[in-house]
């Protein structure tokens, strides 16, 4: 199983020698993919024995997706390079890689961070922004933007990645869920950063909480049209009942229940139109999924004949 550790920097000199030199340690493949860094960082990567590249574009997502296609390994890991992760916990990540039971596995840091490793301000932000992807997805994850993560090819060959900034990891996350992968965390040590930092914690946050909802459409879009609809039908109903009530009092709305009909019956078609693509969807990553079994397994059978 070939490794590469990918890892997007930009002004991390600080930390950035430490972990290329870790990693390269270990036996790692390591690729870092800078954002035109004004200090010392590339030249300290490169000296490490890191291979080099000047992303073409800005934004930590744009870095990251063109990571993804200049990389051709079996398994990628993707670390932030300011010094918050532990190479030496990457086996944690690995592991379940390897044992097959995982595609994608994703570092929590909400069990084990030190403190100051988060400001108030980024903790609870975090916390609402799981909260919320629980909420909406339905599923079972408690740190989706964690900088620490392993995947197998498919997977990171499957992403149509769009964002460029920091909210490629909640991207990586839903695509890896839409596209039928499988993916699970393992808890891990989290840091306080060396450096300072490129987030700006509000404007980011709003990016990351819009991008989900609109990420909805992809993974389950009966949800983002239940959501819609049901408002639609709310109203529908209450200016229904207003026409109603003062047509028993002899009063006769005429354009109130023209409204009502129109707002019910396109509410209810919102919300059908939801029953179905959620339909296609998951008819969709079930043969995703199965023809990526189908695949291994064949590769498999071959490998062995
Ligand atoms: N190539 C590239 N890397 C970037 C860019 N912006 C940030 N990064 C890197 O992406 C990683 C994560 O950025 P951070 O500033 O640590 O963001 P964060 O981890 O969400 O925030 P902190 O809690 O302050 O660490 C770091 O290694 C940065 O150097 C960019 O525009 N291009
Ligand atoms: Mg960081």
């Amino acid at each position: 199983m070939k490794v590469t550790v990918i890892i997007p920097t930009l002004n991390e000199e600080e930390s950035i020698g430490e972990i290329v030199e870790k990693f390269v340690g270990m036996g790692y493949e390591v690729f870092v993919i800078d954002g035109n860094s004004t200090d010392r960082t590339r030249e300290i990567a490169e000296r490490k024995g890191a291979k080099v590249v000047i992303q073409s574009g800005k934004g930590k997502g744009q870095a990251v997706k063109e990571a993804f296609q200049l990389v051709d390994s079996d398994v990628v890991v993707l670390i932030d390079g300011d010094g918050t992760y532990l190479p030496e916990e990457v086996e944690k990540l690995l592991e379940p890689i390897r044992r097959d039971v995982a595609d994608h596995v994703a570092g929590n840091r909400l069990e084990n961070f030190e403190k100051g490793a988060f400001t108030r301000l980024n903790l609870l932000g975090n916390k609402i922004l799981n909260l919320f992807f629980r909420l909406f997805y339905g599923v079972e994850l408690y740190d989706i933007l964690t900088g620490y993560r392993a995947m197998k090819r498919e997977v990171y060959k499957s992403f149509e990645l769009e964002k460029t900034g920091f909210e490629i990891e909640a991207e990586m996350t839903v695509e890896t869920i839409a596209n039928g992968f499988r993916i699970m965390e393992v808890p891990i040590t989290y840091k306080k950063r060396k450096g300072r930092t490129k987030l700006r914690p509000i404007k980011d946050g709003i990016r990351i909480a819009l991008t989900l909802y609109s990420l909805l459409k992809k993974y389950s879009p009966g949800r983002y049209f239940y959501f819609i609809g049901s408002l639609l039908l709310f109203f529908g109903l209450l200016s229904g009942a207003i026409t109603v009530y003062d047509w028993f009092r002899n009063i006769t709305h005429y354009l109130l229940a023209v409204l009502t009909a129109l707002l019910i019956i396109s509410g209810l078609q919102i919300i059908l139109i939801g029953v179905i693509s959620d339909v296609l969807v998951r008819n969709y990553a079930t043969l995703k999924r199965e023809i990526e079994d189908l695949r291994r397994e064949f590769r498999e059978s071959k490998r062995n004949s």
